[in-house]
This record gives structure tokens, sequence and C-alpha cells, in this order.
């Protein structure tokens, strides 16, 4: 006994075989692991001292899937099924010890043990959905022959991580083993296996709750009407449902060839490529290559917000909720009492759902402290200014932030328009200024464009980073430019969205196009969501825009009941033939012919710009990586994960294709447009943005 290779080891423990796995970070299931396990349970069945096994991980999680960086390549012996059958089918009783994460085929892997014990922080889940996947090493046929289909349905769909605790109580779980002593745990339940002559229970030969919800067809058909929205484009949900019904339906082993089916189906679609592209954007995102994970970091214990507003006050809510205490400054009190007040209701709201207690509400409430006194801020390590968009009056503040703040702290703009780099002329100290970019609402909207401004000190970079994933955000980092990397290239798009009302498309047809495509609104909807009116001033207006023209006509957006489009009551939008008649009379003016602008030129001509508009962002370094664009377009504006985010779709559509449409299109592209040197050296090198090095 010892080490069975360089992952796996063997020890004995009076008559109990503990094969113990360490595969740093996560005990994927490398070919490594897959082959340290069927050795490891060889030597441990043949060895006649053995009575029982446990199977074990070091480091800081049981096994947490199969390993994504083999997908796509050519199966390495031996498979994830040889790994579960020289368990399964031991003719000694194998006991999974589950500490950290059991997720994807580690599960699998653990429902294929005879028994399963875990500490109670640990957390067991089929995350595979979200790599548009589904398990497919028996996990849909084994989950819901445990817990029951109606868990197993929402466990395989959501991909959510289950307590062990509640895991227990459906069955899952044989026994809550002490937190600091797994391996003792999980020996002594062994020993409890022999000595009370417990059979080799398989989860294949369960089949109650499965029979049970036989000929319920109704069950499925519910939960998929439920869902509906939340699915809406992916493919692997369905699938997961379908490999869920088999398992009611079918016998085991047929219920497996389904899964096995509809398992190969996704891994070799577009979807869960993208999806699984997405996975390891999510965790480049973080790796900044001239800020190494060990520069120092200052400790933010207090953080000053400046505007009470809709973003300062959603911002606040980011630190109250991880414990951080909050000064709220505004000029007035009748605005800081309605911020303040709106907080509140905000996170009352969240009682309903039952996220938070009242009790959580006032913990929470009593972390933020309003004020009308820009001082109450000397002693914060992070303050960060949200309020209106003006140059001169943000240089002002910072001006007077820089006497007030102590040295040291950061001093930080939520502009998402105006130029970092001119805000930091206003303090002494421009190596403490950055950009948190965060996005509406502050409180929800997972993404936040960290903006590293000329002079920004690393540490104050890397503290940025580190705090957005405190709060539970993604962070991007990003240049300095109109924009920064989301709004540049939603303005790209909106320019082709503009222009083609002007020739022939109104904003339904254009909305439907990018609805369709997978995005929760097109460009004409989200501005009657924001509202047409920002930045709009009645006494300047020109009526020179069709913009203009609908805030004229107090068409404002969605809070006045009609914008581009007409709201009922329940704020449902429909085409307005008042909007249809501006555009006519606009596109008239404008002397271009009019036509009829088919989908695929709608979407071509939007998505392409953005693309385009990427390839710009990557050429001048305002991003790092073109998945870094790719996660702010999914995170900050609904871009589809299935698709990979704007920069991945492009390579899937070919960049010599996108370069040849952009050309095709030439002119009707706007006078300005011009096709980025970069993108024309990729596509005539056959390369893909995911080729860049
Ligand atoms: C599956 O099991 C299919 C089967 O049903 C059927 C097969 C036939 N593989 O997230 P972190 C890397 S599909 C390879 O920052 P945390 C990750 O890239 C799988 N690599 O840590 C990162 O690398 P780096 C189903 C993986 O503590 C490092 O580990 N399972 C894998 O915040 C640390 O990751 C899943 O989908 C993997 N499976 O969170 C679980 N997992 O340092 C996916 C991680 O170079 N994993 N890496 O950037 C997770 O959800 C989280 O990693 C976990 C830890 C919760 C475990």
């Amino acid at each position: 006994m010892g080490a069975v290779n360089a992952v796996a080891n063997l020890t004995v423990d009076g008559d109990i075989a503990v094969l113990s796995l360490n595969s740093p970070p996560v005990n994927a299931l490398s070919q490594q692991v897959r082959s340290g396990i069927v050795e490891g349970m060889r030597q441990a069945v043949a060895n006649s001292a053995v009575k029982a096994i446990v199977l074990i991980c070091e480091g800081r999680t049981f096994i947490a899937g199969a390993d994504i960086t083999e997908f796509g390549k050519p199966p390495l012996a031996p498979s994830l099924a040889d790994v579960e059958d020289s368990i399964e089918s031991a003719s000694k009783p194998v006991v999974a010890a589950i500490h950290g994460t059991a997720l994807g085929g580690g599960l699998e892997v653990a429902l294929c043990c005879h028994y399963r014990v875990a500490v109670p922080s640990a957390k067991c889940g089929l995350p595979e959905v979200h790599l548009g996947l589904l398990p497919g090493a028996g996990g849909t046929q084994r989950l819901p022959r445990i817990v029951g289909p109606e868990q197993a349905l929402e466990m395989v769909t959501s991909g959510k991580h289950v307590g062990a605790k509640d895991l227990h109580g459906a069955g899952l779980i044989d026994e809550i083993v002490p937190e600091n002593d797994l391996r003792g745990g999980a020996i002594a339940f062994a020993k409890k296996v022999i000595a009370e002559k417990r059979p080799l229970k398989r989860v294949r030969d369960l089949n109650d709750k499965v029979v049970a919800a036989r000929g319920k067809p109704q069950l499925f058909a519910d939960f998929r009407k439920a869902n509906a929205r939340k699915f809406r484009g992916f493919l692997a949900p369905e699938y997961n449902i379908r490999t869920i019904e088999a398992a009611v339906n079918l016998p085991f082993d047929e219920g497996l060839a389904v899964e096995h089916q509809l398992f190969t189906e996704l891994l070799n679609g577009i979807q869960s490529q993208a999806q699984r592209y997405v996975f390891f954007a999510e965790r480049q995102v973080w790796k900044i290559p001239d800020v190494p994970e060990d520069t120092p970091t200052i400790p933010i214990k207090k953080v000053g917000i400046i505007g009470a507003g809709t973003m300062g006050g959603g911002i606040s809510m980011n630190f109250a909720n991880v414990g951080i205490p909050v000064t709220i400054v505004e000029m007035k009190q009748d605005a800081l009492d309605r911020g303040l007040g709106v907080i509140r209701k905000n996170y009352e709201r969240s009682t309903k759902s039952g996220k938070l207690s009242m009790d959580d509400v006032e913990k929470r409430m009593q972390l933020l402290t309003g004020t009308l006194n820009l001082e109450a801020l000397a002693d914060c390590d992070l303050v960060i200014e949200a309020i209106f968009e003006n140059m001169d009056v943000k240089k002002d503040v910072f001006g007077k932030l820089d006497k007030i703040v102590k040295q040291g702290a950061i001093l930080a703009s939520n502009t998402s328009a105006l130029d970092l780099n001119e805000i930091a002329t206003a303090v002494k100290r421009p190596e403490f200024v950055i950009g948190l970019h965060f996005f509406s609402p502050a409180n929800v909207m997972r993404l936040l464009e960290v903006v590293r401004g000329a002079k920004s000190a690393k540490p104050v970079i890397a503290t940025s980073m580190q705090l957005a994933k405190k709060i539970g955000k993604i962070a991007a980092l990003v240049g300095v430019c109109p924009g920064f990397v989301g709004n540049r290239i939603l303005y790209a798009r909106s320019l082709q969205a503009n222009a083609m009302l002007m020739e022939g498309a109104m904003p339904w047809d254009i909305d439907k196009a990018i609805y369709d495509f997978g995005l929760p609104m097109g460009p004409f909807a989200m501005s009657d969501l924001a509202g047409l009116d920002l930045g709009w001033i009645k006494e300047k207006s020109t009526g020179s825009t069709i913009r203009e023209v609908l805030c004229e006509k107090d068409r404002r957006g969605q809070k006045t009941g009609a914008g581009f489009y007409d709201y009922d009551e329940q704020r449902a939008s429909r085409p307005s033939p008042v909007t249809e008649q501006i555009i006519k009379d606009f596109a008239a003016k404008s002397g271009n012919p009019q036509r009829k602008i088919s989908e695929a030129e709608i979407l071509e001509r939007c998505n392409y710009a953005m693309i385009n508009e990427g390839a710009k962002i990557l050429e001048e370094g305002i991003a790092i990586r073109p998945s870094d664009i790719d996660i702010v377009w999914i995170n900050g504006y609904g871009w589809p994960a299935y698709r990979g985010g704007p920069m991945f779709y492009g390579d899937t559509v070919g960049l010599a294709n996108v370069v040849a449409k952009l050309k095709e299109y030439g002119p009707r592209m706007g006078a300005d447009f011009k096709i980025s040197p970069l993108l024309e050296k990729l596509a005539a090198a056959g390369k893909r943005f995911q080729d860049m090095k």
C-alpha cells in the first residue's frame, strides 16, 4: 500500500482502506485521477485484509468534476464510466467522504459509492448546465433515484450547490461527520457498515422515487412552463429535463443510453463550446499581467459614497451586504432621506422573497450612515463618487476630497463617460484615483468595470479587483476611453440601429431581431427603459433627432408611458404609430431610399460593428484580452452566454466572413466607419480572437 500513482494514495487503517486523491486545485477527474481511482480500487479490493474502502480527497475539495480542459480532445483510458464501474461493482462497501464541493463528475462518482458521508460545510451539485452540458456519467439517472425527480430537475437545470445538511435530509448523504475530522468520521462510518453488515447499496437499483413519478408528464410540462423565460435560447436545460424524464420512464440502462446520447450532442455543439469558453474567461478576467497576485492591497474597512441617488444607493448596498460600513454624503437632507428610504425598500423587498430576514435588513441599514458633510469621509479607506456626469463638478468634488480624505485611501469615480485622467488632475495623488464603473441597478448587476487611469497605482488596482470579488461582482480591468469597453461597444451598435431607422427599419424590427438572437432587449426598448431624456434639456432641444422629437412630445420612455413604444399600465409595449410617423418624416428628409431590411442584415450590421469596435479596443490596449470584452457584454448587457460574448461570436462566424460582410455593407455602415486593422489582419491570417496571445 502507498502511492498508487502521482495523485492517488492508498493506506490501510485496520480493516479500512483509504483511497486518497490529491490533484490540485480541485481534484478534477483528469486521466491521472481516473487511473489512480481504478488502480487504487483494484488494489484495495484485492487486499484480503480490507473490508471497506473510503474514497477521500486532499486539499480544498472533493472531486469538483470532470477535467473541463480535456473536453474536445481524444478520450484517454480509463473512462469515467470505468472509474464508476470499479467503485459501484466493488465487492466491498465504498464510502465517499465529502468536503468542499462534490460537483458534476465528482458527485456522479460519489453516487456510485455505496454510502456517502460529508462534513456540514460540504456542498454537492450538478453544475454541468452552466457549461452547456448535462451530467454525462450517470448523474441524471442516479440523482432522481435518491432525491426524487422534482429535486433532481431543480438541481440539474439550476446547477445549484446544495448543502450537506439538506442532502442528508433528502437521503443523498448518509451521515454528517465532524467538520474537522472527515477522515476519522468516514472510517468510523465504514466500520459501522461492516459491523452492521449493511448491504452494498447501489443507487442504480433504487426505483421507488422514479416509479412514483411515472405516468405524470404534467410534472415536466409544468416545470418547462415555469422556467421558460429563464431557459430561453439555451439548449442544455431542455436536454437535462429530457434525461430526468428518461430516468422516470425507462429502465436504468436505457436511461443511461439517453443520457449518453444527449450529452454527446451537447458536448459537440456550439453552445457548450461557448459556455466552456465563458467558464475560463470568468477566471482569466481576474488575471492582470503587470499586477501580480502578490501585489500588496489596501485594507478597506470603511467606504464613503458621494451621492444617494439610484447609483450611489445601489453601490452602497453592495458594501453593507458584506458588512462594510458606508458613509453616504448628499447635498440636501431630503435627497439623503429619499436615497436611504429607497435602499430600505429594496432590502425589504428581499424579505418577501425570503432572501433576507427583517433582522438582516436592520443590520445592513445600521451599517449605512447618511450625512450632508463631506468631512465625514476623512477616515474612509475608499471613497466612490457617484454624482451626475459633469466634469467641472466632479473635479471640484475630487479637489475637495483630496484635502479631506486621509492619505493612502482610494478615490474612485463611478463615471461611465468622462475622462478619468482629467478627473485625476484635480488631486495631488492621481496614483490613488481609479474608476469603479457599476452598472444599474448597482446592487443587482454583476459587472464592474475597473477603470485604470494613466497613473493608477498597482496596489489600487489590486485592491479594487479584490474588493469586487468580495462584493460578488465580476470585474474587468479596462483603460480610459469614451464609454470604456461596454458603452463604447454599445454606441457602435446604436449607430447602426439608428442608421437603419433611416433606411426603412422600425425600432421594433431591430429590437425583435436582437431579442430573438438572445439578448434581453433591443436598443430601442433599452432606451425606453433608461429614459430618453437622459442628458436632454427642454430649452435647448432643437428637434434635430428622433429622440429629441420624442422627448418634445413627452414620450420620454417607460416612465411616461410612451417612448419609441407605447406602454400599457402593466408596462407591456406595443409599436407606436406616432413614433412610426416621426421616423418616416425623418427618413424622408434624409433622402435615403427606403427598403425592407432583413433580419440577417440587422444582426450583421449590429453585431459586426460591435466586433469591429471590440477589435479597436484591443488594438488600443483598452481591454487586456478578447475574453474580457465578452465578460463585459455577458454580465453588463445580457449577451447570451450560449453565444460566448461578441468576440467569441465573431470567431464562430469566422473573422474573414465578418470582414467580408462589413466591406459588402460599405457606405451603409456610415461615413466614419472604418474596419479595424487588427480585425483585418486576423481575418487575412485565418485566425480567431482566441488565437491572440
Ligand atoms: C463534468 O463533470 C461532466 C461530467 O458530468 C461527465 C463527463 C463525461 N476542470 O473556480 P476557481 C480550475 S463537467 C478543469 O477559481 P474556486 C479553474 O479553471 C464539470 N479545471 O476556484 C481554476 O484554474 P486557474 C462539472 C478546473 O475555489 C482553478 O481550477 N464541474 C475545473 O473559486 C480554481 O478554480 C464544474 O463545472 C474543472 N472541472 O471554486 C465545477 N474546475 O487557477 C467547476 C476548476 O488556472 N468548478 N478548475 O484559473 C467550479 O465551480 C469551481 O472551480 C469550484 C472552486 C467551486 C470547484
